[in-house]
This record gives structure tokens, C-alpha cells and sequence, in this order.
């Protein structure tokens, strides 16, 4: 294709249409995993260890054999020989990654609480639970170790034996240009060390599947609460052993996944397996509690960030350490999570020298991967409360500190290496001054504070930049990530007048079924209600890489612009000749075809090509277009947040009073999805800073395992937000679009933690790690005033 030309929006991209998907899902007509019954249906349950790590002695399942309505019961052992290898890990970062075999079910020990031990299979699913309760296993209790720099600490329980160490992998990145130098330079230096909590994601659907089997045919169907349906079904036909096209995965209604749901899991690949030793098909629904350990966690990182600056406090180098816990084993991505932050640690700031060095260790916990933001969050805030650390250092405002240091011309190959195609950072920030009214702000700061109001006022920033519309495919390869970055996308136009529309996304609440079709509408003219989005059955769409890293816009939404354009290009051929003109000589608007001799419009074309009664010579009949797109840059969203917070001095409770967030997210196709996905990102990101945590004993049980002890946030403890945009469109793609499924996650920690810290710092209170519970704040003003 020729070099995209910037589309001119119109009154279909950029109009706040209604999802259309939503009807469906309000109204109790949606598919549901869990809700589906199948003739001779089955049920299966997981009998998981309720130790960290203990080495497995027999495990007996003739007690539950006993039960009644119990069909089958199978061990790790019994069920070795159904597997080919691991549950996969589709990066391993270096050569020398330590790559554990994981099976669906441990054998020899197991490694963290929730690791599955033996599956029980019965004619209900509360039979199949009650039954699991019955399985006999002996268990010799280990030693266990949670937290990653105690695991690479000599000594320590190892995880996996076999490797001598916990040590998973150790990767770098260093800019030409000695950092080493810089900071040997700098008038100032300031080095930090935080904390990224591990957190729990809460999708409201748990996870769910089921596996429908055609023994005769060697067929099999998983309806899965998947993210993921084309990956999991090329990774789970190798690991089950049965021929790709032999398998096809569909991921019918999925409640959120947030990441959770990027991942091949063990439960899949059981279902997969029982189904076909017994024929029959088979289902398994998650418990919440038991999601709490046997679905993945996020975040678990220890960060040091040192900043080398110039005496008034202009960035030259940024070095950054990270130990990240990969958990008892590797999932899907559990790896890659540290790196997709890895180029980030500079921020939206122009620095020369750039050094990252991430060290990965396995604890006993439950795997770690993608929660939304992954890697990104945690780079935007240690940079974001660093530059805060600076601006004390320096005595600057820490909006005066941001302002010094942006980068300003675009395109911008940053001291990391990778090149940010676009951006207005001064003008994210202002607008969000002027949003917040800051002057004010800070008048009524000082105000309180000389009154001795036991209520701070705090008023935090986080100007961000992320990377995302993952990927080009050419770097995902050079950063050995196993698959590539494209989408695929297809249009049929039907010859009565309606289109399908088949996308390799697969949305889970993101709203694709709308905006797909607002893209679709917008390029050739018809009404968003007359185009069909199909999504999430391999059968239906066998081409596409899923939706996680907010790349469905800006990759398989693009795709689906040049799909477009194919149907345009054949359209017009058609066109022409029925106006009996040169194909030069016809314009194309929106579905409309016009020349001198008149017009036709795309409907009446798409009838033309399926009766194929006068076609052009060399034309073939029908109307459909596919395109596979891989993106040659990431996409990067960037934009300029302010949190205002009161912290009570006597209690240590916070209170998050204002969000202020101002996104450029390129093009807007709807902006009330926008809207939603960026209220979504900072309920989850603020309730990173505020409320979340998965806490840990010392043998390694989860003390916050349900939501009585783990703090999911509702309405009521988050404010309106107020949320603004200014579009500066992305030159990588003819859309202009760029990603905004996790800038609120990736934003937000940073900036209610720096409000926390600014509303203290007079007390003497520099430091505060996530979550900012109130005792935790409370000591620190202990702490300070001691
Ligand atoms: N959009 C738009 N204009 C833009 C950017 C996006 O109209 N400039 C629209 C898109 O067309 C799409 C939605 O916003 O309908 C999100 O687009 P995008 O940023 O491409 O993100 P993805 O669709 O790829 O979604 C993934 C992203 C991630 S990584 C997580 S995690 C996440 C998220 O989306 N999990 C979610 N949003 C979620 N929303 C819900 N409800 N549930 C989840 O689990």
C-alpha cells in the first residue's frame, strides 16, 4: 500500500455513538462461559495444594472415585502422558532464561498455594467440588520465599531445584553515551527505591471453560473466558496435542480480563485433555477465591531509580534496577512484563543517558504477568515521583521541573532506543493546570498549612508517555518474544445491503463491536448499525493476534482502515464501469461513487458483484477484503494528570478529592469509549496507589484471598473525574490513532502517590510505598515527627 494520507475525521469517527454491543450485555442475552450446557455435560474441579511448596508424596483419588456422581479422577502422574511439554511461556528473554516445566497439574512438588495437584471430574459441579475435598494427598511442607530479593539472597528455598538458583533471567539496556560519566558529572543526583505492590486483578467474569469434543471427527471447540483465542489455540494444539486445524477456540462474551485473561491456563488445557479421554463435553468455572491464586497476579517489583541533573535540575541520565517476581512459574508473558516498561524509565523527558537493568527471580506465589499497564505503570511511577524527588532536590515546582525537561520535537529517538513518533507534552500540561486551577490550589495549600488544618492538602502530577498498539513485528522478534505484532482484518459486503465485518481483536468490554464498525461506517458509508463485527471464534475469523497492550485500535483497527481500502479500490473498478468511465475519472465519498455520468453507491456495487452479471474483465465476483497490518512503529499515548488529595494528619487517611486528566490519544473514534476506558484505567491505577495489595505470610499462604482483606474499589471511594484530551494524530498510522485501554492505570499510581508526598512534605514526609493505607501514612508522620 502507498504511504497512508491522514484521514479527515468525520462525523462517524469522533461521534459518541452508543455501544451497540451494550443491549446485549444489559439485558441478560449475553454468552457467558459459565452459562452454557451441553448435552452429557461434565464437570470438573481442581484439588489444589494449600502449601507454598511441599514435596508431593502419593496422591489418592480412589476416596473420591467412591462418590457417586463422580465420573473420573486423575492425578499429575496420571495424567503426564497428555501432555507435550509446558504450558507455554511465549518469551524468554535471553538465552539463558530459566524456563521451568510447568504442567497442568505439578507432579513432583508443588510451588505456590492454588497449585494444582489431581482434577476431579462429576456429573455436577458441586459434586465435582465436594469430591475434590476427598482426594488423599501427602504433603511434605518446605521451606517457602515470597519476595524476590529474599529468593535471590544465598540461601534461600529454591523454587526449582534444577537451576541451583531463583534467578530467572537478567536482561540490560544501556544508551550509548556513558551514563556512568553523566552522573560522575551531575550537580545533582537523586536515587529512589519503591515498592510495586502485587496486585490481583478482578475481572467480573471468572474464568470459565468448556470443551466440546467430536471424537469420531477428532474435533474439538473451547468456549473460554479467553482473551486470547487465536494464541491459545495454536499454544494449546501443541501442548494437547491436537492438530491446529482440528481445534477451534471461541471466546464468546468475556466479562474483563485486564490482562488476567492473556494467558493460556492450565484449566484449558485440562479441559481439553479430559474431553477427550472421556468423550464427553466438559466444563470448569473458577471460584472467586480460587481465581485469587489460580488466575495470575501483577506488578510484585522492587524499583531503585537514580536521576543525574543539572544543577537547576535538567535531567541528563536515568538509571534504573528492577528485581521483578515472576512467581512459582512462567506464564504466558510473565517474563516480558518488566521489559514492556524497560524503554520508559526516561519518561516524557529528553535525557541523554539511559542504563535499565531488570533481574527476574521465581518466589512461591502465584504467577505473575500482564495486568493492565504491565511494565508501563511501574516505569511511570518511578519516574514520575523521581522527577517529584528531583524538583525537592532543586527546589522547583514540580510542574516547573516537567516543564524544564520535555521532549519537545517529534519525531524523538529517546536515549532507550525506540522513537516516539508524536506529541505536545507542554500543552497536555498546561491544559491540565489550567484544568486543576493550580495557582489556586497551591494558595489554598499554604493556606492550611499555616492555619495547622489537620487536612493537607496534597496536589500530585503524573505527565506521562506509554508505548503501546503492540507491535511491530520485526521488534517483538529482536526482544525474542515468540509471535508477532500484526492484525488481520476482513469486510464482506453482503448483497443486500448489510455488512460483516470480521476483526482478530477480541474485545472484553473495550467496545470494539462499535468503534470497528464507526471505522467501517466512516470509510465507505454505511450505517454503524448495518455492519456486523464478528470477533473471537477462530472458526469465524482464523487470522488475528487478540487484544491486550491497547493495540486493537491502532493495529487491528487499522487493518481493518486499509481492508477498507481494498473494498474502495475493486469498488471503484465496478464503478466505473457501470458509469461507463475511466476508473480515474470516478471520486469515492463515503459509499458513493460519482462521476460526470452519475453515481452509484456501494450497495448497489456489492449487488453487482455477487450477481456478477457485468462485471469488469479481470474483476472477480463479491465484495470482500482482507488485510493483515503490522504497525512499524508502537503506539504512544502520552498526556498530563493531577491528583488532589487531603490527608488526614491525625487519622493517615487519604482522601482523593480531584482527578484532573488531560490524554492525547491521536484520533478519537468514540469518544464516550474513550471516556470509559480511561475511567476504568484510573479506578484500577488509583486503587494501586490507595487500596490494593495481595499480601503474603512467611510460608507463603495469601493473606488477602477474597475481597474482604483485598480492597477492591467501588464508586463510592473514587471522585468524578474530570477528563479532558487534546489530539495530536499519530503519523504511523492513516487513522491518527493511538491506544487508551491503560492510561489511567499507567498514570494515575504516580500521581495520587505524589500528591500523598506533597501533601506531607512540609511534616517531613518524602517517602510513602503503595498502597497508602492509613496506618501506613500515619507512620510515616510518626516516623517524620519523631
Ligand atoms: N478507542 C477510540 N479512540 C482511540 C483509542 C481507542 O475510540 N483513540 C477505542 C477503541 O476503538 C476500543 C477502545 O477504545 O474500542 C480501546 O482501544 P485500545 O486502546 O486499542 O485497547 P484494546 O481494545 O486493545 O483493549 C486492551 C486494553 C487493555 S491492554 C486492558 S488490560 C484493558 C482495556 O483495554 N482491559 C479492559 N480496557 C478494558 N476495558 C474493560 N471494560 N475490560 C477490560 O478487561
Amino acid at each position: 500500500m502507498s504511504a497512508p494520507a491522514q484521514v479527515a475525521t468525520g462525523n462517524v469517527i469522533g461521534a459518541p455513538i452508543e455501544r451497540k454491543e451494550d443491549m446485549t450485555l444489559l439485558s441478560g442475552q449475553a454468552q457467558w462461559v459459565d452459562n452454557m450446557r451441553l448435552p452429557g455435560m461434565v464437570y470438573f474441579a481442581v484439588v489444589r495444594s494449600p502449601f507454598a511448596h511441599a514435596r508431593i508424596g502419593s496422591v489418592d483419588v480412589r476416596p473420591a472415585l467412591a462418590h457417586a456422581d463422580v465420573v473420573a479422577a486423575w492425578s499429575g502422574d496420571d495424567l503426564a502422558e497428555d501432555w507435550n511439554g509446558s504450558l507455554p511461556c511465549a518469551w524468554l528473554p535471553t538465552e539463558d532464561t530459566n524456563a521451568p516445566q510447568h504442567l497442568p497439574l505439578t507432579t513432583d512438588e508443588a510451588r505456590y498455594v492454588g497449585d494444582g495437584v489431581a482434577v476431579v471430574v462429576a456429573n455436577s459441579r458441586a459434586a465435582a467440588e465436594d469430591a475434590a475435598e476427598l482426594v488423599q494427598v501427602e504433603y511434605e511442607q518446605l521451606p517457602a520465599v515470597t519476595d524476590a530479593e529474599d529468593a535471590l539472597a544465598d540461601g534461600a528455598p529454591l523454587v526449582h531445584g534444577g537451576f541451583g538458583t531463583n534467578r530467572c533471567y537478567t536482561w540490560t539496556l544501556e544508551s550509548e553515551g556513558g551514563v556512568d560519566t553523566l552522573f560522575a558529572d551531575a550537580a545533582v543526583t537523586v536515587k529512589e527505591r519503591y515498592r510495586q505492590n502485587r496486585l490481583i486483578p478482578n475481572a467480573i467474569e471468572p474464568r470459565a471453560v468448556v470443551v466440546n469434543p467430536l471424537p469420531a471427527a477428532g474435533e474439538f471447540t473451547m468456549w473460554s473466558t479467553t482473551q486470547v483465542p487465536h494464541i491459545a489455540r495454536i499454544l494449546l494444539s501443541g501442548l494437547v496435542g491436537i492438530p491446529e486445524a482440528k481445534l477451534r477456540v471461541v471466546a464468546p462474551d468475556v466479562g474483563g480480563g485486564f490482562g488476567s485473561k492473556l494467558d493460556v491456563y492450565a484449566e484449558e488445557a485440562l479441559a481439553l485433555a479430559i474431553s477427550r479421554r472421556l468423550g464427553r463435553p466438559v466444563k470448569w468455572t473458577e471460584t472467586r477465591s480460587e481465581g485469587y491464586t489460580s488466575t495470575i497476579h501483577g506488578r510484585d517489583v522492587w524499583q531503585e531509580i537514580e536521576l543525574a541533573a543539572t544543577a537547576e535540575g535538567k535531567i541528563t541520565a536515568v538509571r534504573v534496577r528492577l528485581v521483578a517476581a515472576m512467581g512459582a512459574y512462567l506464564q504466558l508473558v510473565t517474563t516480558g512484563v518488566p521489559l514492556l516498561g524497560a524503554w520508559l524509565y526516561g519518561g516524557a523527558y529528553d535525557v541523554q543517558g539511559y542504563s535499565f537493568e531488570c533481574t527476574t527471580a521465581f518466589t512461591h506465589t502465584t504467577p505473575t504477568d500482564a495486568y493492565r499497564g504491565a511494565g508501563r505503570p511501574e516505569a511511570t511511577y518511578a519516574i514520575e515521583r523521581a522527577v517529584d524527588a528531583l524538583a525537592r532536590a532543586v527546589g522547583k515546582d514540580p510542574a516547573e521541573i516537567r516543564r524544564l525537561n520535555f521532549i519537545r520535537e517529534f519525531p524523538n529517538t529517546i536515549a532507550a532506543g525506540l522513537t516516539i513518533d508524536s506529541g505536545d507534552y507542554d500543552a497536555l500540561l498546561e491544559r491540565a493546570l489550567e484544568n486543576v486551577g493550580y495557582e489556586s490550589l497551591r494558595a489554598e495549600q499554604a493556606t492550611r498549612r499555616s492555619n495547622g488544618d489537620p487536612k493537607r492538602l496534597g496536589i500530585g502530577f503524573s505527565t506521562y508517555v506509554e508505548m503501546c498498539g503492540l507491535a511491530p513485528s520485526k521488534i517483538l522478534g529482536a526482544i525474542r518474544y515468540g509471535a508477532g505484532g500484526w492484525d488481520a482484518a476482513t469486510i464482506r459486503c453482503l448483497p443486500t445491503g448489510t455488512v460483516q465485518v470480521l476483526i482478530g481483536t477480541s474485545p472484553h468490554g473495550q467496545g470494539h463491536e462499535t468503534t470497528m464498525a464507526q471505522i467501517v461506517a466512516d470509510r465507505l458509508g454505511y450505517g454503524v448499525d448495518e455492519i456486523e463485527v464478528l470477533h473471537g471464534d477462530t472458526a469465524v475469523v482464523p487470522l488475528g493476534m487478540d487484544t491486550y497492550g491497547s493495540r486493537s485500535l491502532a493495529v487491528g483497527g487499522v487493518a481493518l482502515y486499509f481492508a477498507a481500502e481494498r473494498i474502495a479500490e475493486k469498488a471503484k473498478r465496478i464503478a466505473a464501469h457501470r458509469l461507463g468511465v475511466g476508473v480515474d475519472d470516478v471520486e469515492h465519498m463515503r459509499g458513493t461513487f460519482t462521476s460526470a455520468e452519475g453515481s452509484v453507491t456501494l450497495k448497489e456495487i456489492a449487488l453487482a458483484a455477487w450477481t456478477a452479471h457485468d462485471l469488469p474483465d479481470g474483476v472477480e465476483p463479491g465484495l470482500e477484503a482482507s488485510f493483515v497490518y503490522d504497525p512499524p512503529n508502537f503506539s504512544w499515548p502520552a498526556g498530563a494528570h493531577v491528583a488532589v488529595v487531603e490527608v488526614d494528619t491525625e487519622t493517615g487517611l487519604v482522601d482523593l478529592v480531584r482527578y484532573v486528566a488531560v490524554d492525547d490519544v491521536g484520533t478519537v473514534i468514540n469518544p464516550t469509549i474513550v471516556d470509559g476506558q480511561v475511567h476504568g484505567g484510573l479506578a484500577q491505577g488509583v486503587s494501586q496507589a490507595l487500596y490494593e495489595e495481595a499480601i503474603y505470610d512467611e510460608d507463603g499462604n495469601l493473606l488477602t484471598s477474597s475481597m474482604t482483606s483485598y480492597l477492591v474499589p467501588s464508586a463510592a471511594e473514587l471522585p468524578a473525574w474530570e477528563l479532558d484530551r487534546i489530539e495530536v494524530p499519530s503519523p504511523t498510522n492513516p487513522l491518527g490513532v493511538k491506544g487508551v485501554g491503560e492510561t489511567g492505570a499507567i498514570a494515575s499510581p504516580a500521581a495520587v502517590m505524589n500528591a500523598v508526598v506533597d501533601a506531607l512534605v512540609a511534616d517531613g514526609v518524602t517517602h510513602i510505598d503503595m498502597p497508602a493505607t492509613p496506618e501506613k501514612v500515619w507512620r510515616a508522620l510518626e516516623e517524620a515527627r519523631a
